[in-house]
């Protein structure tokens, strides 16, 4: 395996200094490690992949060097448009060094939602034109493909990727963990929220904990899961799938249970849902500060006023709570209200260690909610 530490220093030697984009389960070691030692002017969380596509572009018409962009193969979908329109040879020729966490790898079990993008992580790149090297687990080897890949990026000024698997790199225990002082957390104010909607309301929930928190709830209830539409991949759609429903069933209030890191990824939606002025649609977003699902690298959630921009976009009302009796109070005010409404809930980081997945299919959750949907 690979220290986190010499990966860096490695990229450092051949005049890498700067870094963006969207944190990853499999490269939360190397985010930790840039975290704690690449100062916040060169290591950049963006809102979304394309996005630090766009940012690194910037870095390189700034300066002539090589930046680097991180993320999880689930977003080499965001970044298509910036590679084929930006950075391509065919357009302003910019070189990146791109490093993407293969979460489902043919032959390594993965969550549902990991299977096709883990299919089609190699040959999107080979589609797009980009080089690219599975990154060995062995440091010398790794070492020469960095060289390689780098003398390649000088050569042509092209985008070069880097792909990870599961295991490539040593454990890297973040230093400054950086915590918000919040008591309520999100499991808790999953189940406050999820416990006191109406009979008839449906949740479209989020991608990561949140959809594995709500899943649990309901178990643990024994409920069924029928009303809960859970966006298993798709990071920052679920807003606007939860649109899509309640102006189709008008009678129906449609819940949305958010992260800040997956509003903030398609955070445009927002204006689209207020557009549209659906009354029966509630907006939650369990605000934790952090990309909590993939190691809790910072968002800007917390140091952004959500609600008020919620409110400047046309949502009809707002609310922001912190603890579990306002949290209450504000649930059984805003079923009352004729929406679009946001509700920010502001959490502490972490989860339970044992939380587990669904255990139902994404077909088998589709099927049980369009029958729920349509009694
Ligand atoms: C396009 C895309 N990029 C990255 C990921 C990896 N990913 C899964 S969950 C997550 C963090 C979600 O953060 P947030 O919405 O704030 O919820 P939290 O985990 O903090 O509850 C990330 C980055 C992804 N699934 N899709």
């Amino acid at each position: 395996m690979i220290q986190p530490k010499i990966f860096i220093e490695t990229l450092n030697r051949h005049g890498i200094d700067f870094f963006t984009g969207v944190p990853d389960s499999l490269l939360k070691d190397i985010c930790a490690y840039i975290q704690d030692h690449i100062d916040s002017r060169h290591n950049i969380i963006t809102a979304n992949e394309g996005g630090a596509i766009g940012l690194a572009a910037g870095y390189h018409l700034a300066t002539g060097k090589i930046p680097v962009v991180y993320m999880q193969n689930s977003g080499e979908g965001n970044i298509i448009n910036p590679l084929a329109s930006l950075t391509d040879k065919e357009v302003y020729n910019i070189p990146v060094l791109l490093i993407i966490g293969w979460r489902g790898r043919p032959g390594i079990h993965d969550e549902p939602q990991h299977i096709k993008q883990g299919k089609v992580t190699l040959p999107l790149l080979e589609t797009m034109g980009i080089r690219y090297q599975v990154l060995s687990k062995d440091e010398a080897t790794a070492e020469t493909q960095i060289a390689a890949a780098v003398d390649e990026m000088r050569a042509t000024n092209e985008v070069y990727a880097l792909v990870i698997e599961k295991g490539t790199f040593e454990t890297y225990q973040l230093q400054n963990v950086i915590s918000n002082d919040l008591t309520l957390s999100r499991e808790e104010a999953i189940q406050t929220v999820a416990s006191s909607i109406g009979a008839a309301d449906v949740i479209v929930s989020t991608t990561g904990m949140i959809s594995r928190e709500l899943f649990e709830y309901r178990t643990l209830c024994q409920q069924s899961h029928e009303r809960d539409f859970l966006t298993v991949g798709s990071m920052g759609h679920a807003s606007q799938i939860a649109l899509g429903i309640a102006l189709a069933k008008p009678e129906r209030r449609v819940w949305c249970f958010d992260g800040d890191g997956a509003a903030l990824m398609h955070m445009g939606g927002m204006a689209i849902l207020a557009s549209k002025q659906p009354e029966n649609l509630i907006h939650v977003v369990f605000n934790n500060g952090a990309h909590d699902s993939v190691g809790g690298q910072p968002t800007v959630g917390l140091s952004i006023d959500l609600p008020k921009i919620a409110d400047a976009v046309g949502y009809q009302h707002t609310f922001s709570v912190s603890d579990k009796d306002s949290l209450q109070r504000a649930v059984s005010t805003v079923k009352d209200l004729s929406g679009p409404v946001l509700l920010q809930v502001c959490v502490k980081k972490g989860n339970r260690k044992d939380l587990g997945r669904p255990t139902t299919t994404p077909i088998e959750n589709k099927e049980a909610f369009m029958h729920f949907l349509k009694d």
